[in-house]
């Protein structure tokens, strides 16, 4: 499987850095962003290193989008947002900050006004385990 050192989200599939981890499976890995815009924001990525969307094997797409649906869900259930974006950037110019293909799931609240950049605040740990823990209780 194809695998970067230097990358960020290589190192949370590996284990060599921690994350909030939701969920995994032979080709995904789920977890909450560690910036996130609003509560229950989550992050979906292949286990294999693809830089960004043209870089990326049709497969491992699919394996995502599941994966993206069943986290999605959860999230859902668990935050009960008004709305909730799938977003995806490609490119420092669309924001894409971190070089790993990854699908955000990021709840919405009418009226949030919440802009595509939503800047990289720290989540609070405490409560980002809180919220790990009730999402995976609701996959
Ligand atoms: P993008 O801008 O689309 O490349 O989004 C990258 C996201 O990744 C951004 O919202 C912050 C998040 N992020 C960056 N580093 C880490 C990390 O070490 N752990 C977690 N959980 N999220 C991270």
């Amino acid at each position: 499987m194809a695998t970067d050192a230097n990358c960020i989200f290589c190192k949370i599939v590996a284990g060599a850095i921690p994350s909030f981890k939701l969920y995994e499976d032979s080709a995904t890995f789920a977890f909450l962003d560690i910036n996130p815009g609003n509560p229950g924001h989550a992050l979906v990525i292949p286990k294999a290193h693809a830089v960004n969307l043209y870089a990326s094997d049709d497969k491992d797409l699919a394996a995502v989008m599941a994966t993206v649906r069943k986290v999605a869900t959860a999230v859902e259930k668990t935050v009960t947002p008004d709305g909730l974006n799938l977003l995806q950037a490609n490119g420092p110019g669309a924001a894409q900050s971190v070089f790993h293909f990854h699908m955000h799931i990021l709840p919405r609240r009418l009226g949030d006004e919440l802009k595509m950049n939503w800047g990289l605040k720290p989540g609070d740990k405490a409560e980002l385990a809180a919220l790990a823990e009730k999402i995976r209780a609701n996959l």
